[in-house]
């Protein structure tokens, strides 16, 4: 018999905040998470990643623009490091190309392959026939799968991010070796695996922010996860964000005078 059948006073809570009250009885790292992408090693990708997550199933949609088309685009969820993406000073051998391996250190290892079928783990990082290969220079990629725990919980502490991979250094349209070989895989040129686009994977309250609130809004929902799993100062939370919007509609209003 489940205790939360129990006790009435749990029963009156589930009653009152059936969403809090879900999260708090499924997996604690439920809860949605986006990522807005930018451009690394000046290749131009930008874009977003919104992943929903169900316990061990993450609901994936990443929408990528200005790849290059007609090649494949390796895209990862990286785990266990600082949680960030590579600066430019990552650049290891000053060839101006920070590679996948220059970004270990601030964006960790694979945890997962967002590949478009078959095996997402970190065994299928290169599985180049198996990852988007859009005609045009933009493509939109939606897949469920699931994930390992010590995925599960880089979500949940903030340190999971977001890259795609796949850039042309030399402007010729495709992947070629003029910049070299891949620091992952000598018979992969450079190009097919440094990373294009990067971007952290945070909480996202509600499912979205209000435009222009990135920026400030990031730091501030990356807790409200584990609040909320404990019940105590969710609402705290979601005030905070409600009086967040209502100082930005403000502002905006200001602005408009
Ligand atoms: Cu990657």
């Amino acid at each position: 018999m489940r205790k939360a059948f129990a006790i009435p006073s749990v029963a009156i809570a589930a009653a009152a905040f059936p969403l809090l009250t879900m999260s708090a009885a499924s997996a604690a790292h439920d809860g949605s998470y986006q990522a807005d992408l930018g451009s690394l090693n000046d290749s131009g990708v930008t874009g977003t990643g919104m992943v929903t997550l169900e316990g061990d199933q993450a609901i994936v949609t990443v929408e990528a623009n200005g790849v290059l088309a007609g090649s494949p685009h390796a895209q990862h969820f990286h785990i266990g490091a600082q949680g960030v993406c590579p600066p430019a000073s990552a650049d290891s051998d000053g060839d101006g190309i920070v590679t996948t391996a220059d970004g270990i250190p601030f964006y960790g290892e694979i945890g997962a392959s967002l590949t478009t079928e078959g095996d997402t783990g970190a065994d299928s990082g290169l599985a180049v026939d198996r990852f988007p290969t859009p005609e045009g220079d933009s493509y939109t990629y939606e897949r469920t799968f699931s994930i390992d725990q010590a995925t599960q919980e880089a979500f949940a502490a903030g340190t999971a991010v977001l890259v795609v991979h796949g850039i042309d250094v030399n402007g010729n349209g495709e992947y070629d070796a003029e910049a070299g070989q891949s620091s992952l895989d000598p018979s992969l040129p450079l190009e097919a695996t440094a990373p294009a686009a990067c971007g952290v994977l945070n909480a996202s309250q509600m499912g979205q922010m209000p435009a222009g609130g990135a920026d400030t809004g990031a730091g501030a929902t990356s807790g409200i996860e584990e609040q909320a799993a404990i019940g105590v100062g969710a609402l705290a939370a979601a005030g905070a964000v409600a009086a967040g919007t209502v100082a930005y509609r403000r502002r905006q209003a200001a602005d408009q005078a």
